[in-house]
């Protein structure tokens, strides 16, 4: 009989995604599965290292599977998928290491999530193709599940309940026409957001009378996004992921009490933005749960964005879109 490689050393690398039609509440919470679609491009910028030396036993320390980028609990979680999968007891420690300022909106689990599908399964010497491992990336962070692929990628909210759904439900890169896009990122806030991503869904999806429409208004935000891309039409886009973005807060603003994660500076930023148009640039907002501001534009145009947002933002990024999530290849 075939023998099962001994568990090895892996580290992976993944990038953090920013959603244009947005994930803002769930159907599932233990499967994670979202109440609708969403799309996303991933970043250049900002990767996360997510090294897992499986067959070691650790506890406490940097390498304690509680230390997860963006201080969340769910690695346990994800490396007993991945045990139970590969059919071991052993557990492993993670080591990551995260250059996305944590907590502010800036998809840190989604990297970090993506890198340990990767990084565990290799690991344990289980062979996942990009759609399985996309969903057990799911399972740690929805958000995840998109920073499997590089360029854009959409998320589907899968059919039905239960684990028909569970295995519907991942993403797969999408098919763009010819789009130069670039994504300012203004920070206004780096610090630790009020109100999870998590708990911020859960309230919405229970309380706020908004949710519904919003749900119903993001499908038909999706295929036109989907159309405006295939065509290369970053107005279009923008134009999409502003309106997509916005409804979403508006979702939050409306649940009780309500989820606000703009800040003043983030709507100053966003006056900026307004004027930019104003003079004829395009340039479109996105934001997430937290107050910072994404900035959808072409990448001739992403200097002179980020030289006008400076004066609201205490930072600002230029990111183009990144690769997928990998295995680093020194550790074979
Ligand atoms: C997104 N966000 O589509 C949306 C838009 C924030 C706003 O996905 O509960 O960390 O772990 O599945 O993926 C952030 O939520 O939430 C997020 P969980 P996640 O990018």
């Amino acid at each position: 009989p075939h023998e099962r490689p001994a568990a090895g050393h892996a580290t992976a690398v993944a990038h953090p995604n920013i959603a244009l039609i947005k994930y803002w509440g769930k159907r599932d919470d233990h499967l994670i599965l979202p109440a609708s679609d969403s799309l996303s491009m991933t970043l250049d910028v900002f990767s996360t290292t997510s090294h897992r030396p499986a067959g070691t036993r650790g506890r406490g320390g940097p390498g304690d599977p509680q230390r997860h980028p963006g201080g969340r609990r769910a690695v346990p979680a994800g490396g007993r998928l991945v045990r139970e999968r590969a059919r071991r007891a052993e557990r492993a420690v993670v080591d990551t290491r995260n250059t996305v300022p944590t907590g502010a909106g800036l998809a840190s689990s989604a990297s970090g999530f993506a890198a340990l599908a990767v990084a565990a399964t290799a690991a344990y010497g289980l062979r996942l193709d990009a759609t399985e491992l996309s969903r057990l990336a799911r399972r740690g962070s929805g958000s995840a599940s998109r920073s499997i692929f590089g360029g854009f990628a959409l998320w589907h909210a899968g059919r039905g309940t239960g684990a028909d759904a569970d295995l519907s439900s991942y993403a797969e890169p999408l098919p763009v026409g010819d789009l130069d896009a670039a994504l300012v990122i203004a920070i206004v806030d780096a610090g630790p957001k009020a109100v999870s991503s998590r708990v911020g869904m859960r309230r919405t999806v229970e309380t706020s009378p908004l949710y519904g429409p919003w749900v119903e208004s993001s499908r038909a935000d999706l295929t036109e996004m989907r159309a405006a891309l295939l065509r290369g039409d970053l107005e279009a886009v923008g134009e999409i992921a502003e309106r997509n973005a916005l409804g979403m807060h508006a979702t939050m603003l409306a649940a009780r009490p309500a989820v606000r994660y703009m800040a003043p500076a983030t709507l100053t930023v966003l006056d900026s933005i307004l004027r930019l148009r104003q003079d004829g640039v395009a340039a479109y907002a996105t934001m997430d749960a937290g107050p910072n501001v994404k900035v959808l534009c072409a990448g001739a145009d992403a200097d002179r964005v980020a030289r006008t947002l400076r004066s609201g933002a205490s930072r600002t990024y230029i990111a183009r879109l990144g690769p997928g999530a990998c295995l680093r290849a020194e550790d074979g």
